[in-house]
């Protein structure tokens, strides 16, 4: 079958949406850093309404930091890809053009260099996990231990980083006599810009304090809270797909029809006039609070709690009474430690939530959204427990989704069977827990980590006995039966 490309893009079907500018009087006002599915369905697509709008300006050079996966899938399709849009019912779908090139970081470091100095390049967004800003998830310092930021401390001539790749573009751009970009962290959290700043300013003052002071002065990281569901493509996804289009696309990216971005009001040079979905607001944090704490932190729960119980799927999970009522129980207690955005009505929001989280045709494994617990649990479910334990309130349904997580770590599921823990601690977790030989032992031995749960919560007595009957309660009669507790 014919890949989709440039010369196929006339034989799709008439309901397919494409491209309705001329692709090559695009120029790249955006450089990307981590070209995985989120990216491809969220801002490339804002980005691509831009282009659709006129503005020819929003083209996309996005990179690879790692491996050649997603630069291997797009060349042969000129870029171009298939987002499909699964609201349980139909389908939409469209092909976005705004992807001008994909560069492989490792392969071809200078290139990437050049695109982020080049003076069409107006902003830089990045969604390179939370795992990928270097910061320590504990104490937001930079980890000169890691050995990449260690490498990116001692030249960065091919930087290792997103971070070190940022201070080297600015360095040149300095030199240059260019304004700084603007840089956009799309990553979930908290205070990501703030995050981004932090990790670049650190880097710069290292190497020449002069490039520091400029990017302080000069630069812009807006905070944002980005949302879509955006679930991983399977082999199934691209069969199906190249059976409505007639051409595979082995690029295309599958999501829900939700789509926001709240970016905060802080550019220092041109941006788009921004579109359908995106907020471009003084105020962030609270947008960013409620998103991490009700989506995310009931997303980690229905993934650890299902994933334990052998549930493939968020929307199968849901079709559990139990473990619905545990999810309105875990957003009855985060409710409360909101800062609300004035335009937020929770209610509503809730609903809506439960409603993304029961489509059936998104398939959203709970395996994809369990890995990299150690760098999610502090924003979506830690934060909120301190929040409310400082209060005097309850954190039941909390704590047992941090249970879920322990025992998550097990590596086996209430089944017996074997999974990987996907984490960029699981070694440090793994040896904590090694010596670890009851319920008790194993709370005490991740609590004691440090690098994850922060100090005064990790000293908590009371939360501490909660957090060790909710994990005796799933080890010994697993997750339904835990989940069941919240029943009616
Ligand atoms: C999920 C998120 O994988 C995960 O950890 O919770 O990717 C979630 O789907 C998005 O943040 C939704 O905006």
């Amino acid at each position: 079958m014919m890949r989709l490309s440039s010369d196929s893009l006339a034989s799709l079907p008439d309901d397919v949406q494409r491209p309705a500018y001329d692709r090559a009087a695009v120029r790249a006002g955006v450089v990307h850093l981590g070209i995985g599915a989120f990216h491809r369905a969220h801002q490339a697509a804002i980005f691509e309404d831009a282009l659709n709008a006129g503005d020819l300006r929003w083209g996309v050079i996005a990179a690879s930091l790692r491996s050649p996966g997603v630069r291997d899938q797009m060349q042969p399709q000129d870029g171009l890809y298939t987002m499909l849009v699964r609201d349980g019912r139909a389908d939409r779908a469209q092909v976005i053009g705004a992807v001008r090139q994909v560069i492989v970081a490792p392969e071809e470091p200078q290139a990437l260099l050049a695109a982020l100095a080049s003076p069409d390049t107006h902003i830089v967004t990045l969604t390179v996990t939370e795992k990928g800003y270097k910061l320590d998830p504990a104490t937001g310092a930079l980890m000169e231990d890691d050995p990449q930021v260690a490498a990116d401390l001692l030249s960065l001539h091919a930087p290792q980083t997103a971070p070190g790749y940022l201070v080297a573009a600015l360095a040149l751009r300095k030199e240059a006599g260019l304004a700084p970009f603007t840089a956009i962290s799309c990553d979930n959290l908290p205070h990501n810009g703030q995050r981004l700043r932090g990790a670049v300013l650190a880097l710069a003052r290292r190497h020449d304090p002069a490039l520091a002071e400029w990017i302080e002065a000069q630069g812009a990281f807006p905070e944002t809270m980005v949302d879509r569901i955006v679930p991983a493509t399977t082999a199934d996804d691209i069969a199906g797909l190249a059976e409505r289009l007639g051409v595979e696309d082995q690029a295309m990216v599958k999501t829900e029809p939700f789509l926001q971005w709240v970016i905060q009001d802080w550019f220092c040079g041109p941006r788009p006039a921004f579109g359908a979905g995106v907020q471009v607001t003084a105020a962030v944090a609270p947008w960013e609070e409620a998103k991490l704490r009700l989506l995310n932190g009931a997303h980690s729960g229905i993934a650890y709690l299902g994933g334990l119980a052998g549930i493939e799927y968020v929307h199968d999970v849901l079709a559990l009474p139990e473990a619905r009522f545990f999810v309105e129980a875990l957003w009855d207690e985060a409710e409360t430690t909101l800062t609300q955005p004035p335009e937020l009505d929770v209610a509503a929001y809730r609903r809506a939530l439960m409603a993304r989280f029961d489509n059936p045709t998104l398939r959203h494994r709970t395996r994809q959204i369990a890995m990299d617990g150690s760098q999610k649990l502090p924003q979506r479910l830690l934060a909120t427990i301190a929040h409310r334990l400082e209060a005097g309130q309850g954190v039941d349904a909390l704590s047992l989704a941090v249970a879920a997580w322990i025992r998550w770590q097990a590596g086996v599921d209430d089944r017996g069977l074997g999974h990987e823990v996907d984490d960029p601690l699981a070694h440090p977790i793994a040896e904590a827990l090694s010596d670890a030989h009851d319920s008790r032992a194993r709370v005490d031995a991740i609590l004691g980590l440090g690098a994850i749960v922060p100090s005064p919560l990790a000293q908590h007595d009371a939360w501490k006995e909660t957090l060790t009957q909710w994990l005796s309660v799933l080890e010994t009669h697993g997750a339904r039966a835990a989940l069941a507790r919240f029943a009616g």
